[in-house]
């Protein structure tokens, strides 16, 4: 049976640094974001992002445990994080304090790794401020120790979120939300990028600093947004490591809406960034 430290390596590639490429939007934000607009018509297909996950360089494809059990067969070379709650963005606007529930239990994970999927981690997602954290926490706290148990490693996505949340992206919560996922044992944590305001001159990446350091010992990697061209995210994702500490990325939307051949070179050059710290010039060049 493989062991945590084997699940460690692959999902980092060896580096310590996680590349995740985050496909569990078809829950989350539903069907807007793989057709439609400026989405290349490739992305309608959810086998794109299996192809993507196959053919480009990732660290782990995150995604929801029935997409990953319909594919994976087919692509079993990739590294799979299963995410272990999902909520639409509908229940987002009908309600202001979100909870994410969490669809089926780590035996159903287990049983699938046991079945010869390669599984290397579990992903869960906090709304900090809700007032279901407590739940969302508790969840998280006992997921993360049996899946340290099970050989696996756990990314957190922890926004803040609810009606007690003025500013999901003040540098100071992110700081929290980084502080949180180090204190419940997570391997990463996954934030939004800080968005200073008023006073507060400093750049996003300048304002993550404060929240590498909060993280600790957990890896910090920040989401990727909607979709941007690749030598303007690459740049936001080269600031991240260098000037804000970041760890890696987690970037779904900006790997996905592109045509297969474009994808799978995005996920070369973010690799090449995140995990062999190229610049964004000769990032663009692989
Ligand atoms: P993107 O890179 O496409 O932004 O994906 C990142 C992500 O965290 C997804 O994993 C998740 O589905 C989504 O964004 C949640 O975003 P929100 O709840 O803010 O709409």
């Amino acid at each position: 049976r493989e062991t945590y430290v084997d699940n460690y390596m692959k999902a980092t590639r060896g580096t310590g640094r996680l590349m995740l490429f985050a496909c569990d939007q078809k829950v989350e934000h539903l069907n807007k974001d793989f057709y439609g607009e400026g989405i290349d018509i490739a992305d309608a297909e959810p086998e794109h992002l299996f192809k993507i996950g196959d053919q480009g360089v990732c660290g782990v494809l995150a995604g929801q445990r029935g997409l990953i059990a319909q594919y994976a067969a087919d692509y079993p070379n990739i590294n799979y994080l299963v995410k272990m709650n999902s909520k639409t963005n509908l229940v987002k606007t009908a309600q202001e304090d979100p909870y994410s529930p969490q669809l089926y239990d780590l035996e159903a994970v287990l049983a699938m790794r046991d079945n010869g999927v390669n599984i290397v981690g579990l992903g869960y997602t906090i709304y900090l401020g809700s007032e279901y954290e407590s739940t969302m926490l508790a969840e998280a706290g006992e997921l993360i120790a049996a899946a340290h148990a099970n050989g696996l490693l756990v990314v957190l996505w922890i926004y803040p979120r609810g009606k007690a949340v003025t500013a999901e992206k003040d540098p100071d919560l992110i700081a929290g939300a980084a502080g949180v996922a180090l204190c419940l044992g997570a391997d990463f944590v996954k934030v939004n990028p800080p968005k200073p305001e008023g006073d507060d001159k400093r750049t996003a990446a300048e304002a993550l600093k404060i929240a590498s350091m909060a993280a600790g010992r957990t890896g910090l990697v920040c989401a990727g947004g909607s979709t941007v061209d690749a030598e303007t995210f690459l740049t936001q994702l080269h600031d991240q490591i260098h000037v804000g500490g970041a760890d890696g990325n987690a970037t779904g939307r900006n790997i996905h809406q592109r045509s297969l051949d474009e994808a799978v070179r995005l996920t070369k050059a973010i690799s090449a960034i995140t995990l062999a710290d190229y610049t964004v010039a000769d990032a663009l060049k692989v």
